[in-house]
């Protein structure tokens, strides 16, 4: 007797656990929310995304605790629905765009200290810093009314000789590239590997590559059209990277950058430049006169820098934004729409820098000499494509300057 009364004694204990633990779950499903997508540009049906509010699954990735080496990148995990109220797989991961340099792993926590003790080019920043959110319409108006996309000209002071005069193109590009339509931004990212989308950045009316980024023997994945390559002074100086003999260079349009002085003129910068790619670049003009090719006037990095400044939450590198972000900026002057490919990392996310290379460093990725976290979260800020296409294509879609209404 004793003995079926502790039984039962133990049955209603478990069942009282049961509830309890029944009541638990059900509330930790409501802290969820529910919202509908945007549909994507092939006009896909809307679909449900579901953000855990939980601290367990998008805060593994948001908040990297300082001290790890193995920091994730940060990326918010949002879960996708084909029906409302249905439980949902797989979980997806995207840019997070309030993403804070304590998102770093260490290494990359220091390196951004470091430069900004070293203040190389002198940067006295005095503006706000993200004092106001500004919303997607007030950063693109930002960089249409602050950005001078002018390149250098016989007008521009120690360019005003005649040896200058012979090498500069004589047409100014917005004459030579024109009003253009739907635009692609190929990042040179090792996430971009594998992912065969050449034939969808193909399909775009212009294609905008940086650096030393390939197409031959990539054709499936980064596809081959090049409309312009944007390339950094160091590539065009430094010989190894065969700027003067690799036919890839030949096509499309070409514009140069080099990092100048934060205050400094035309004059100051052409005394000292980063990299002194002036002989280089005539060189090449000799070579190869019927291509265009362009100095990007060092003025708009700093215009685009006190802009990302602005909207950023803590005190960037006080360096240059990177090529990726000058080109998306050079892009959303020329064209409508510009559809940018892995600058967010998609879901082949990956330490591997370039897709044609195997050199691992996050630094590529997430910037140690360029504030490229700062420009990522811009850059999602600005995206009107889902985060579905971030996620399956690295693709982010942003609206053309002349579009914006300001
Ligand atoms: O690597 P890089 O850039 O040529 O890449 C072009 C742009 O793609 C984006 N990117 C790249 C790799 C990655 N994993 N994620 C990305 O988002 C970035 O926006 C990047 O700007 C540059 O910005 O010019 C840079 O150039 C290289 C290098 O000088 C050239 O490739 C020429 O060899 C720099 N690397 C080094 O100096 C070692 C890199 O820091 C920046």
């Amino acid at each position: 007797m004793t003995h079926v009364n502790l039984l039962r004694k133990w049955m209603y204990a478990l069942l009282a656990f049961l509830l309890v633990l029944t009541i638990c779950l059900w509330k930790e499903t409501q802290k969820g929310s529910f919202f509908t997508l945007k549909t994507d540009s092939q006009g896909h049906l809307p679909l449900k995304i579901w953000i855990w509010r939980t601290s367990k699954l998008h805060t593994v990735q948001d908040a990297a605790a300082p001290g790890t080496t193995d920091a994730p990148l940060p990326t918010k995990t949002v879960q996708v629905a084909a029906k409302k109220n249905v439980s949902v797989m797989p979980a997806i991961k995207v840019w997070n765009k309030n993403s804070s340099s304590k998102n770093l792993i260490l290494r990359l926590q220091k390196v951004r200290k470091n430069y900004l003790s070293i203040n190389k080019y002198h940067v006295s920043y005095t503006g706000p810093k993200n004092a106001v959110k500004h919303s997607p319409e007030e950063v693109l108006c930002q960089l249409r009314k602050r950005l001078n996309f002018q390149m250098i000209s016989k007008l521009d002071g120690p360019f005003s000789t005649s040896e200058w005069e012979a090498v500069l193109p004589r047409r100014n590009i917005s004459t030579e590239v024109g009003q253009l339509g739907r635009c692609a931004v190929v990042s040179s990212a090792g996430s971009i590997k594998s992912s065969r989308l050449g034939p969808e950045i193909d399909s775009h009316d212009a294609v905008l590559r940086f650096n030393g980024a390939p197409t031959r023997g990539f054709e499936a994945d980064v596809g081959v059209k090049t409309t312009i390559r944007l390339v950094n002074s160091q590539l065009i100086t430094v010989e190894e990277e065969k700027f003067l003999t690799d036919p890839q260079y030949n096509l499309g349009t070409l514009i140069v950058w080099d990092p100048a002085p934060y205050h400094a003129d035309v004059y100051q910068w052409y005394r000292r430049p980063d990299y002194n790619f002036f002989k280089a670049y005539k060189h090449y003009r000799r070579k190869y006169p019927g291509q265009p090719f362009y100095i990007l006037n060092p003025h708009m990095q700093w215009q685009l820098w006190d802009i990302l400044q602005e909207n950023a939450p803590e005190d960037m590198q006080p360096n240059p934004p990177s090529s990726g972000m000058l080109g998306i900026a050079i892009m959303l002057n020329f064209c409508d729409e510009v559809d940018v490919y892995e600058f967010l990392p998609s879901k082949r996310q990956t330490d591997m820098c370039h897709y044609y290379q195997k050199l691992y460093d996050q630094a590529c990725t997430m910037g140690a000499y360029h504030p490229l976290l700062f420009e990522k979260n811009m850059v999602k800020h600005l995206n009107r494509g889902t985060d579905e296409a971030i996620y399956t294509h690295g693709k982010v879609t942003l609206t053309g300057l002349r579009n914006v209404q300001c």
